[in-house]
């Protein structure tokens, strides 16, 4: 008899204590930004896509933060992460915006995101 009570208040849990507060105004701009088409990285969570990329010298790469979920991203949940190169060179740490770097000279540019380490990492070659 116990046990069937027990069951019966979690499943009214289920759908009667969920949050939900989600307002339905239009998701806010500037959330999420698409990479651009040529040279754009996506930093989703936890991924760089692609996460190795080949470029010319004198490229701009850019890295554009998708990093941001829930309903229409009303309720927002947005992941910060950053792009940390080997060679010292930092983007900012945030979940939302972009980050370009322009690579001058030829090489291997690894990167990770300092937040989720070699979890989420990538590498830019220029030459
Ligand atoms: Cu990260």
């Amino acid at each position: 008899m116990l046990k069937q009570v027990c069951t019966t208040v979690a499943v009214a849990c289920l759908f009667g204590c969920g949050g939900g507060g989600y307002s339905t105004s239009p998701p806010p701009s500037g959330v999420n930004t698409p990479p651009p088409a040529t040279n754009g990285v996506s930093v989703t969570n936890n991924v760089f896509s692609p996460a190795s990329k080949t470029v010319a010298v004198g490229t701009e790469v850019t890295w554009a933060w998708n990093s941001c979920t829930g309903d229409g991203y009303n309720g927002q949940m947005c992941v910060s992460h950053n792009v940390v190169f080997d060679d010292g060179a930092i983007s900012g740490l945030m979940d939302q915006g972009t980050y370009s770097r322009t690579f001058t000279v030829a090489g291997t540019y690894p990167y990770h995101c300092a937040v989720h380490g070699a979890a989420m990492s990538g590498s830019i070659t220029v030459n």
